[in-house]
């Protein structure tokens, strides 16, 4: 496989977790903050923002889908990331702007990988190839023990609705990921408070835009 790939141009951030560990709101104060400094922002998410993504995006998630073999799921999630870079981060870093993402390559690690049991270089090497192996700067892993994260949710879907153990792996495993490169990651306590959490993503991202 070819050398990971950082942009040159613009800033490319990702949040993930597990569910209602707080990416969207995080996700959307660290757009509004950017904005106010000045920089343009696109704020994007995994599964889904693209046409073709929308598509994907319902039957992985759509309860109505029902089982699903590990290597499908995969592959799907894989097809929505190809869009997705292809046709929506590439482009923005491209003119220099900031790309924001809920969700990206580390998700489909830990929910296929360590989640569903696949093998997790095998999975990674599918998601790599479908992202043109296209790294973020920075990944924020809000963790949060799944029994808070799915607790501020009422329903739930195809994914939400797995065991408690899954849930269990898919944490550990955006903290292994985390810690086997602390340089390109900041892990937070989704426990804590909203401004709180948005302030310390605020001071290592001002670091990020002081270096580039
Ligand atoms: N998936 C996958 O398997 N493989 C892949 O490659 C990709 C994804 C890309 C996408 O779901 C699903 O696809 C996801 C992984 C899988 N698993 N599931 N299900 P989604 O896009 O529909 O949802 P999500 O990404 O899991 O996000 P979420 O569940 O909507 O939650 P969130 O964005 O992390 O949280 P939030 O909406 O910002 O906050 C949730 C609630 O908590 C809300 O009421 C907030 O006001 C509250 N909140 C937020 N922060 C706090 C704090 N700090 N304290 C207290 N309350 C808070």
């Amino acid at each position: 496989m070819n050398p990971a790939v950082f942009s040159e141009r613009g800033l490319f951030v990702c949040f993930e977790g597990g569910e209602g560990a707080g990416k969207s709101t995080q996700s959307r104060l660290l757009r509004d903050w950017l904005v106010e400094r000045g920089e343009t922002v696109l704020l994007t998410f995994e599964p889904g923002d693209t046409a073709v993504g929308k598509e994907l995006r319902r039957i992985v998630l759509d309860p109505a889908t029902g089982e699903l073999s590990d290597r499908t799921e995969a592959l799907l999630y894989a097809a929505d990331k190809a869009e997705h870079v292809d046709h929506v981060v590439l482009p923005a870093l491209a003119r220099g702007e900031v790309v924001i993402t809920d969700r990206y390559v580390d998700s489909t690690l830990a929910y296929q990988g360590a989640g569903r049991t696949l093998d997790v270089a095998e999975v990674e090497a599918v998601a790599r190839w479908a992202t043109a192996d296209l790294r973020p700067h920075l990944t924020v892993v809000l963790d949060l023990e799944p029994e808070t994260g799915l607790g501020r949710f009422e329903e739930r879907d195809r994914i939400e609705g797995q065991s408690m153990e899954f849930h269990q792996r898919v944490r550990q495993g955006f903290l292994d990921l985390a810690a086997a490169d602390p340089d390109h990651y900041l892990v937070l306590d989704a426990r804590a408070p909203v401004g709180a959490i948005a302030d310390a993503i605020r001071a290592r991202v001002t670091l990020l835009l002081e270096q580039s």
